[in-house]
């Protein structure tokens, strides 16, 4: 189907609001309504919860049903404000979601989608939100989007269309990306990877950069037990990396974060701050866009991230954007007391030919913590 004709249905029924966080499967559909609405009509969210607040405040408004996109990896951060805003027991809010579904059951997909994609419906059973998976064929898709709204107008309830791998036709974003950074991300990962100390840990992001962090391991030989790659939970690899260092205070710990992976769960800059752990390094490869699924913006080169962490209690904070600064980062930050935090500005796009770890999850953490307890 194309996009186009999916958005123009939406448009004919009155629903011309949306906000969420872009998805692999959906990324022609995320591109065409970033083409084709304001910012004022659509909003790539921080996470998928604050895209049920907006699409609330919304109707609040206006009256009108707004529609929220996502990929099914983010029903966990909008279970909260589906079952407290709302929900008919609560304030009862009308909405349309869109899901992308990942690990379905039956295709083959990465292990951090398989759960995620078996309790997908389920999830919604629980909550009570009825569903419907959107049919490739234009025809049908029409009647299943007639009664998906018909149903949303008469109960004032949230409905959800889920969408399957494939069913949206290509769409190129138009809209020009104002980044202009000269690094690419992978040789800045390279790049610091190198140089860290021979007992330090990283804990990488979801997405491209543990995906590029794999790779470069394996081509220049040196294992992967010194990396936890956190393939899903998007937004937390900070967390993780801030418990591993509270533990061990005697190692250096670097988080390998993403721009909209930074910002989604950007609270956890303030504990990592207030946390005052020496040994802490987080390290923000900044393209400022939702790279990995398609390249939609992010407000990361609209915030002053430096100021963020500063305030949050990091002691030192610093911005690389070319390669000399970047090849003398060990050496600037070899004595200094962490937290310490570094945005790296970095251009978007991947090697075509980028694979996918090849060890699993299990063995990742059993590698790891055999490596920690040296
Ligand atoms: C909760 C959740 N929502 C959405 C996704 C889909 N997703 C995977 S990677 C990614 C983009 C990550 O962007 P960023 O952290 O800036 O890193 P980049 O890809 O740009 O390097 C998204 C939205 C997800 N994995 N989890």
């Amino acid at each position: 189907m194309k996009p186009e004709f999916f958005i123009n249905k939406l448009k004919k029924h009155g629903i011309n609001f949306f906000a969420g966080v872009p998805d692999s499967l959906l990324k022609s559909v995320c591109a065409y309504i970033s083409d084709n609405f304001d910012n004022k009509h659509n909003i790539i969210t921080a996470n998928e919860g604050g895209a049920i607040g907006l699409a609330t405040g919304y109707h609040l408004a206006t009256g009108n049903i707004g529609c929220v996109y996502m990929q099914n990896s983010g029903l966990g951060n909008i279970v909260n404000p589906l079952t407290s805003l709302t929900d008919p027991e609560v304030y009862h809010i009308p909405m349309l979601l869109i899901i992308g579904w990942r690990g379905r059951p039956g295709e083959h997909d990465e292990p951090q989608h398989i759960k995620q994609g078996k309790v997908t419906t389920g999830l919604l059973n629980i909550l009570g939100i009825n569903y419907d998976v959107l049919n490739h064929d234009e025809e049908i898709a029409t009647h299943q989007i007639d009664k998906a709204v018909n149903e949303i107008k008469n109960s004032g309830n949230v409905y959800a269309l889920i969408i399957e791998k494939g069913t949206f036709e290509p769409y190129t974003l138009q809209k020009q990306n104002n980044n202009h950074s000269l690094l690419s991300r992978e040789e800045s990962i390279q790049e610091v990877a190198s140089i860290i100390e021979p007992n330090a840990v990283i804990v990488s992001t979801t997405g491209m950069i543990s995906r590029e962090l794999f790779e470069h391991r394996t081509f220049s030989n040196q294992g992967h037990y010194q990396d936890f790659l956190t393939v899903g939970s998007m937004g937390h690899a900070s967390q993780i990396a801030l418990g591993i260092a509270m533990q061990q205070p005697h190692r250096r710990v670097y988080c390998f974060d993403g721009d909209g992976a930074a910002i989604m769960h950007l609270g956890g800059l303030a504990i990592i701050g207030s946390s005052a752990q020496t040994n802490f390094v987080h390290i923000v490869f900044n393209n400022g866009a939702h790279d990995s699924v398609g390249g939609q913006p992010t407000v990361g080169f609209d915030i002053d991230m430096l100021k963020i962490a500063t305030a949050c209690g990091y002691r030192m904070a610093l911005r690389i954007d070319d390669r000399t600064t970047l090849e003398k980062l060990p050496q600037i930050i070899a004595n200094e007391a962490g937290p310490i935090f570094v945005e790296i500005r970095v251009k978007c796009g991947n090697r075509k030919d980028l694979g996918r770890p090849t060890t699993t999850p299990i063995e990742n953490k059993e590698a790891l913590m055999s490596f920690l307890k040296k």
